[in-house]
């Protein structure tokens, strides 16, 4: 299969780019780098050393002996985007080309407006491009669990049957998110939505949860293709970074109560999810949507698990509960659906002790690259 992966350089499309090339697809990388730019204007990096696109590519290259191309350029560009869809013909797009931190929308207007816009603009230029140019071309989207914010009833995958005034319908799973840039994935799916009802093209909305880890069997090959971790407080995320504040000696930072309960996988599961997705392709026309997550865990019950783990290893991991920087429900019901994808075939990655210990081991080997200013939460939502 030809396929291109928009946001290839990123934390799930780097891993993703190798992972399919391994298994003998024709692949090709579209990013405009801004995600490194982020780290400059953060003062923030990557846990990890990353070698740059082009090394990554040769690397791979020399490991694999296959090669994968490169777009560089702006999916908010409409002439790039047209170029790339022309000269590649993809049969499948893997979306991850975004700004996917809810923290970064919510600094100031600028952020939330700057986000909204390169996640909009870039999604509608690919449905547009993939009318024109590939209509048989299959998009699978990377959305968010966060989508749905936390109903107090159980959470489909995507649609719900209502029953109003004695008439029944399936209607898209009402959207309650949980910052600016989960707003922009809404409107990413409602675009979607109608394009493939307007214009017959498939697309798949993989709603994913928090991901976890950082090793692939591909990325572990050598330094230079090494993923990105980001443990910052605005880019890191609950689960890496309570296992990388561990080994540095940071107390875990629990929001508030820490009852907030989201979805995660494993990165590995990420891969696979999409693999499925791209291998057993939406109809034409047919607006798919998968939860993608294969556990439930409140943010307190990650700390105390990275906690004991810790302590196990003979770190002393203290967990703090910062003011809350964000608006959300910190006590509340939270079950949602996920079975479209383990139908599908998916093996779940669960999460592990094993695992754990493996992040705080790889954050112990690279702990001077450890910024620690960065680590407390900056982005407030009030
Ligand atoms: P990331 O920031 O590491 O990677 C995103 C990549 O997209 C970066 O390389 C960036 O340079 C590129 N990009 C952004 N805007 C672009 C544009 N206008 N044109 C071209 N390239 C652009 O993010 P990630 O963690 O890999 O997330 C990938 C996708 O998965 C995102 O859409 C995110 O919303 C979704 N997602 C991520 C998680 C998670 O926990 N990381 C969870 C659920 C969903
Ligand atoms: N949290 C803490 N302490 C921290 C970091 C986070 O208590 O140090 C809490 C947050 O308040 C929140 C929860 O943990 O309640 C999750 O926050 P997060 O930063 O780990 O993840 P989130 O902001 O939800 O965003 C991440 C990705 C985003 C993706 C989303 C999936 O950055 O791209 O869309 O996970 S989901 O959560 O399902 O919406």
């Amino acid at each position: 299969m030809r396929i291109l992966i928009a946001g290839g350089d990123g934390f799930c499309g780097w891993p993703t780019v190798l992972y399919f090339s391994q298994r003998g697809h024709e692949v090709a990388v579209l990013d405009n780098l801004v995600r490194r730019q982020w780290d400059e204007e953060l003062g923030s990096n990557s846990l990890t050393p990353i070698a740059s696109i082009e090394d990554r590519l040769a690397a791979w290259r020399e490991t694999s002996g296959k090669e994968v191309k490169l777009y560089l350029g702006d999916l908010t560009e409409y002439d790039f985007v047209d170029r790339v869809l022309r000269e590649f013909q993809p049969e499948a797009i893997v979306h991850y080309g975004e700004q996917r931190s809810a923290p970064y929308s919510m600094i100031d207007r600028n952020h939330a407006v700057f986000t909204q816009v390169n996640n909009v603009v870039g999604t509608l230029n690919i449905l547009y491009a993939m009318k024109d140019i590939v209509p048989d071309c299959h998009l699978i989207k990377l959305g968010t669990m966060g989508e749905y914010g936390t109903p107090n009833i159980d959470i489909e995958e995507g649609y719900l049957e209502v029953h109003h005034k004695g008439r029944v319908d399936v209607l898209p799973y009402p959207k309650q998110p949980f910052s600016m840039y989960h707003l922009s994935k809404v409107h990413d799916s409602h675009n979607i939505m109608f394009a493939c009802k307007s214009w017959g093209i498939r697309a798949t909305d993989l709603n994913q949860g928090v991901v976890y880890g950082l090793w692939t069997d591909e990325t572990k090959q050598s330094e230079s293709l090494y993923n990105r971790v980001d443990y910052d407080g605005v880019f890191g995320t609950a689960l890496n970074r309570f296992c990388i504040q561990a080994a540095v000696g940071h107390d875990l930072t629990v929001y508030g109560k820490g009852g907030q309960t989201r979805a995660f996988l494993d990165i590995r599961d990420t891969l696979q999810c999409v693999e499925l997705a791209a291998l057993n392709p939406a109809d034409q026309g047919e607006f798919r949507v998968f939860n993608q997550f294969t556990e439930q865990f409140s943010v307190l019950e990650l700390a105390e698990r990275v906690q004991r783990v810790a302590e196990d290893m003979g770190l002393a991991a203290n967990i703090a509960h910062l003011n809350n920087p964000r608006v959300e429900k910190e006590e509340h019901y939270y079950n949602a659906i996920h079975t479209k994808l383990m139908d599908l075939g998916l093996k779940p990655h669960l999460l592990s002790d094993e695992l754990i210990k493996d992040l705080i081991e790889t954050a112990e080997r690279y702990q001077d690259r450890v910024n620690l200013r960065v680590i407390a939460p900056t982005a407030t939502w009030r």
